[in-house]
């Protein structure tokens, strides 16, 4: 189903089709002090399937930017009292980057160079008001196909390509290991016997537990970084206390001794082994003392925690 007034210009009908599908995952913010205008554009919008939220002007704006994380492009008018468009631009560059957050300009001032005025601000276009609704239309396309982009290589650059978990490069770009102060709680997890599973069922089923486990563990520690490190072992950083985090990870070592996975037909049992510290230390002397109690607990026989 196309829309009857879609932009006629692309002729091509599966790029709209894939460009309106994708469009269910994005929230547009409309910044204008004109009711009207913001009617009209909410309406141009909802025709290609986004979700529209409104503000009256740029302080409104950034209120509605921090509550909803789900805003992923801003339209903001020129002229508003309050805050104007470049002045909310600017303020909204300082936090989010182009692929992160995509902002086009609209205006119907007739300053000089106020296209060069949104773009050194940080807008990722502009449109002079009243505009071609075409033209509309093909800009919002292209913005929103490079945010796309973006987005999807932010995702290439730090998951893991097996098991969806964040990657060491994430890992290591992440604030809470970056920060280096305050006290933290580091937990290096290894898969017991890995190498034998394999053998005994194939790489593939042995690929599966790993997305298994990956999956376990972001559901266990929504609260924590969760990171593949390599082959068949996983680092968790937690910034709560580690009485907690402790009584959780043991209640995961048991937890997964006594599961039962069914991969394929064949029923595999597993067990993980896990080295943790907690201290006020930077990151790698954290992860050399987990590492130590890691081999701890390979050396007492597996399938167990050692703090
Ligand atoms: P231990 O209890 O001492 O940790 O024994 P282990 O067999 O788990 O340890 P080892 O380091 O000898 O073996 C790890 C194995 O993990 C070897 C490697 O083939 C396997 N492995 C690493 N990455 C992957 C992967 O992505 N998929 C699969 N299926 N296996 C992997
Ligand atoms: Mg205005
Ligand atoms: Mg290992
Ligand atoms: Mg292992």
């Amino acid at each position: 189903y196309i829309p009857k007034d879609s932009p006629t210009c692309i002729t091509s009908i599966i790029p709209i089709l894939q460009r309106l599908e994708r469009n269910h995952d994005h929230t547009a913010l409309v910044v204008d002090d004109s009711i009207t205008a913001r009617k009209y554009i909410r309406s141009l919008l909802e025709r290609q399937y986004l979700t529209v939220l409104e503000a009256n002007n740029g302080e409104q704006a950034l209120e509605m930017v921090n509550r909803h994380k789900s805003i992923s492009l801003v339209i903001t008018d020129y002229s508003m009292p309050e805050r104007d468009g470049v002045s909310l631009i600017k303020e909204l560059r300082k936090r989010f980057r182009p692929g992160q957050l995509a902002i086009i300009g609209l205006s119907a001032s007739e300053e000089p160079a106020l296209t060069a005025k949104f773009l050194k601000a940080g807008a990722n276009d502009f449109l002079k008001k009243p505009f071609n609704q075409e033209e509309f239309y093909c800009r919002l396309h292209s913005t929103l196909n490079i945010l796309d982009s973006e987005r999807n290589l932010y995702l290439l650059a730090n998951r893991d390509y097996l098991t969806q978990a964040w990657n060491r490069r994430y890992f290591f770009n992440h604030q809470l290991v970056k920060k280096n102060t305050g006290p933290r709680c580091l937990a290096l997890l290894d898969v017991d016997n890995f190498k034998r599973l394999n053998d005994n069922y194939g790489h593939h089923i042995g690929d599966m537990v790993l997305i298994e486990l990956a999956n376990t563990l972001s559901t266990y520690f929504p609260d924590a970084l969760v990171a593949r490190f390599g082959g068949e072992e996983f680092c968790i950083l937690y910034g709560n206390s580690p009485e907690i985090f402790v009584q959780r990870l043991s209640r995961l070592v048991k937890e997964i001794a006594e599961s039962e996975l069914t991969i394929l037909g064949n029923t595999i049992k597993y067990t993980i082994s896990l080295g943790v510290t907690h201290a006020e230390s930077d990151i790698h002397s954290l992860i050399r003392r987990a590492d130590n109690c890691l081999y701890k607990a390979k050396e007492e026989g597996r399938n167990c925690l050692i703090v």
